[in-house]
């Protein structure tokens, strides 16, 4: 089956460009998870998520194509990418569908978040590629066509064309073309983020490998897309009636419950760390104290807190006592604060 790609109609078209072409794209934390494909080669999900950018957090990459470069060069923060590693493999087969003919790519890509610590790198790598694409072929494409794009390159990619709520549909055809994700119009300008840097460290399975050992070994895993269409319906309500309890709730549920699925895979996986739990308790008590804030957790043991901006002080007072770096971050903001 051929999978669905708007670009190839019009990559046979492009000249090569001298000039360099940058964009910025926001990291994304899902509030209900993606966990689990229908598709791994062109990572179609079993179920649609939920996501709210990371604001200032995120991916500026600048890319040029040149009939002068002998090979494809990429930089990942100053960094040349060796031809022989996965990063740059990835890259490359991502990039040549586009290639014009005799021509080579240099990208560079610097990230201001901690590179595959579960902070969701790669949803505003390829996000920021797709756009930066865009400017540099003209190709002028529609949001949902970029997140379609971006979706090749990495599911939650999808999402973070973006600021603010995401919603990337699953879809159901086999050649993706239903697959992309849309903004959710809804703004709520109280929420912000505390991310609580447990370990910056790359992490040890990428989250790749991690959900498709949980889809092959975990005995239940059947049961965590159902889980997931809930879940997001009542997000979707709590978020239009701005209830934070609620959306609080199931954005826990939803990252606890994935983790089940790791949890009870062969051989288990465990992105956890003690000062992982130690957050998760600290929120626990805030919250037991009268201060609303709930967390999420990705493929890595850093911990999201969600909480509304009124109650930043007490929380950063009490997220202090962690010793942990802890970054503020409002979602829509894509400016130093
Ligand atoms: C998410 N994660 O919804 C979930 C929650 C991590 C935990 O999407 O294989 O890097 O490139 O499609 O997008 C991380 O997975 O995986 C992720 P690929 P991706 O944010």
């Amino acid at each position: 089956m051929e999978y669905f790609n708007p670009i190839s109609a019009w990559s046979l078209m492009t000249q090569p460009s001298e000039i360099w072409a940058q964009a910025f794209a926001s990291a994304n934390i899902a509030l209900v998870k993606y966990w689990g494909k229908r598709d791994s080669n062109i990572n179609l999900p079993t179920h649609s998520s939920l996501s709210l950018s990371l604001g200032r957090l995120g991916t500026t990459s600048a890319i040029r194509c040149s009939s002068s470069l002998v090979e494809d060069i990429y930089w990942l923060n100053g960094i040349r990418l060796e031809g022989s590693s996965a990063a740059f493999k990835r890259l490359q087969a991502f990039l040549n569908p586009f290639r014009p003919q005799g021509c080579a790519f240099e990208l560079r890509s610097e990230n201001n978040i901690p590179t595959a610590a579960g902070l969701a790198s790669s949803a505003s790598s390829y996000a920021a590629l797709v756009m930066a694409l865009d400017k540099l072929f003209e190709w002028d494409l529609s949001p949902a066509q970029m997140s379609l794009l971006a979706r090749l390159g990495s599911g939650s990619a999808s999402r973070s064309v973006y600021l603010g709520f995401a919603i990337w549909h699953a879809g159901i055809k086999a050649n993706g073309e239903d697959s992309f994700a849309q903004p959710l119009d809804e703004r709520w300008p109280q929420l912000r983020w505390a991310v609580v840097v447990v370990d910056s460290k790359a992490k040890v399975m990428s989250s790749r490998q991690a959900m498709s050992r949980c889809i092959k070994t975990c005995a239940w895993f059947d049961k965590w897309p159902d889980l997931c269409v809930s879940d997001l319906q009542e997000a979707k309500v709590a978020i239009t009636n701005k209830d934070f309890q609620s959306l609080g709730d199931v954005m826990e549920r939803s990252a606890l419950t994935m983790h089940a699925t790791m949890l009870s895979s062969s051989p288990p996986i465990v992105y956890w760390q003690a000062q992982t739990l130690a957050a998760m308790h600290k929120v626990y008590e805030l919250r037991s104290n009268g201060i609303p804030c709930y967390f999420t957790i990705d493929a890595g043991p850093n911990l999201k807190i969600l909480y509304q901006h009124q109650f930043h002080d007490s929380i950063a007072c009490e997220l202090e006592k962690l010793e942990r770096p802890v970054l503020y971050i409002d979602p829509w903001s894509v400016n130093d604060e």
